[in-house]
């Protein structure tokens, strides 16, 4: 049961998977695993679903949790030698009993702070010493912040470098039926195509295939509007100057094991993430990404959503 000392209780989840349930009195809640600070659900006030989890997601290390939002890091993709997205996401975080005080300008009354540092493992395959500190709060709103603090604690005087992402999975009535607002005009790397540079068209973007972008330089807000569930996430970010869209479509959800052929027409992932600046620490320096979600009634009246109106 949450109390004043832990606003957050704890579970077993699937597997015996231990797992954080967050509550926000009007109904709102969330869940994180403590294997890969993994959230794996967001619902609203009505107990929707928000986030889409793969119909075939596997709960067992080291497979990572397909589905939700999976934390890239110290590498996005294959940019770098490490495997794909790093390897916090495949790791046991621990419960940070007496994290730094985290200047917040959301008041919750629901949170959990989370900390990683690198096993002897980790060293030999990424040889930095580092605290990984994570913040998921629930707000007054139902909105979800998640604050990540990374900081260098090497003790032989070496910097790093690392690219980052909140690989999040928004769940979507119909991805045909969605549009993405606010990468309007910017340009990005199509994983598609040798991640050749292009420039987006001046509309917004609508789903039609397989879509593998990384937007570059994009706003702080971003927002998905999905008019059939009369819904709008609008995504706002700070420390995080890019964002990737990715949907792998029919062809490409087959060859994923653990996603549902069908998954890929009820979720669309927009990703906040630091790839094409990689972010350099010295020792004893820190990094802040922080990443707010929230999910707004689409008001429409002409059934074209005014996306200027969200934006704003
Ligand atoms: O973020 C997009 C992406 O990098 C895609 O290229 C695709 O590989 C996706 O992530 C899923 O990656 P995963 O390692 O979770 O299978």
């Amino acid at each position: 049961m949450a109390t004043e000392r832990h606003p957050f209780e704890l579970a077993k989840g699937v597997n015996g998977l231990d797992k954080i349930i967050l509550r926000e009195s009007r109904g709102r809640s969330a869940e994180i695993y403590l294997y890969g600070s993994h959230v794996t659900s967001w619902k609203n006030e009505n107990g929707e679903e928000l986030l889409h989890l793969s119909s075939k997601a596997i709960f067992k290390p080291p497979k990572p949790i397909r589905g939700g939002i999976p934390l890239c890091f110290p590498q996005f993709s294959n940019f770098g030698t490490l495997e794909s997205h790093g390897f916090a996401r495949n790791r046991i975080w621990e419960i940070d009993a007496s994290p730094p005080p985290l200047p917040s300008n959301s008041c919750s009354n629901a949170f959990v702070d989370l900390i990683l540092r690198p096993t002897e493992d980790d060293l030999k395959i990424w040889p930095h010493n580092f605290e990984f500190r994570l913040r998921v709060a629930l707000g007054t709103e139902g909105e979800l912040t998640l604050t990540s603090r990374i900081r260098n604690t090497n003790s032989d005087g070496k910097p790093f470098t690392f690219t980052f992402a909140y690989h999040t999975y928004f769940s979507v009535s119909d991805i045909s039926e969605v549009r993405v607002e606010g990468l309007e005009t910017l340009d990005y790397l199509d994983n598609l195509k040798n991640r050749e540079r292009f420039t987006e068209q001046g509309d917004a973007i609508t789903f039609e295939s397989e879509i593998d972008k990384i937007y570059l330089s994009t706003p702080t807000k971003i927002a998905i509007l999905d008019h059939e569930k009369k819904r709008t996430f609008v995504i706002r970010k700070d420390g995080l100057a890019d964002a990737v869209v990715w949907n792998p479509w029919d062809k490409k959800s087959k060859t994923i094991s653990d996603l549902g052929d069908e998954d890929y027409k009820h979720f669309l992932c927009v990703e906040a993430a630091a790839i094409e600046r990689p972010i350099t620490l010295k020792p004893g320096e820190e990094w802040k990404g922080r990443l707010e979600l929230s999910a707004v009634p689409s008001s429409y009246s002409s059934g074209q959503l005014d996306p200027k109106k969200v934006l704003e």
